[in-house]
């Protein structure tokens, strides 16, 4: 914010200035905060005791043969971990929980089977994106387009089944690569 310049200033005008500019940021934050939590919770927020999952969403594919990769957050508000441990949905043949990792040497991202499962540590978040953990869909009964929203059960050890709704969205690449090798 422009007027958090003046902070540092003697004078006393520039002072009281810069002080209305403080509180006024923090109301704007606050609102901002506030909208951003009630449109989560009404439109893409799911849970299961502890367990929150927040906006499940997946790219669009080119064909049905082509994987499809589903982030989320996921938001453990106990004070037990937990561990998400499968996920199914009727849309894909086979659904596997993928990690993905960056090569030391050659930088290239690469994926594979998270066979311990997620881990989603007590009072914490765990974002599921891009170059990260997310749950793979292989063998779709149709390509994925946008708009579309489909069903997905995500099974974590000590919350059990978590029913989500994934919606496909044309999001903009971000961050490194993430290469299928199905
Ligand atoms: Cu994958």
């Amino acid at each position: 914010m422009q007027c958090l310049t003046y902070a540092g200033s003697t004078h006393a005008g520039w002072r009281a200035l810069a002080r209305l500019c403080l509180a006024l940021a923090a109301t704007a934050a606050l609102t901002v905060s506030s909208a951003v939590f009630t449109i989560s919770a009404i439109a893409h927020d799911y849970a299961a005791g502890a367990v929150h999952i927040d906006h499940p969403w997946a790219r669009p594919t080119l064909t049905a043969r082509t994987p499809a990769a589903v982030y989320f957050d996921i938001r453990n508000r106990g004070d037990a971990d937990d561990r998400l441990v499968a996920a199914s949905a009727a849309r894909a043949a086979h659904v596997e929980l993928h990690a993905s990792l960056k090569d030391a040497g050659t930088g290239a991202v690469r994926m594979r089977p998270a066979k311990e499962g997620v881990l989603a540590r007590a009072g914490r978040t765990l974002s599921m994106e891009t170059g990260g953990y997310h749950v793979m869909l292989i063998g779709l009964d149709a390509p994925l387009k946008a708009g579309d929203a489909f069903p997905m059960t995500l099974t974590f050890e000590k919350a059990g089944d978590i029913d989500v709704t994934v919606k496909v969205e044309d999001r903009e690449p971000q961050g490194a690569g993430h290469r299928h090798g199905h």
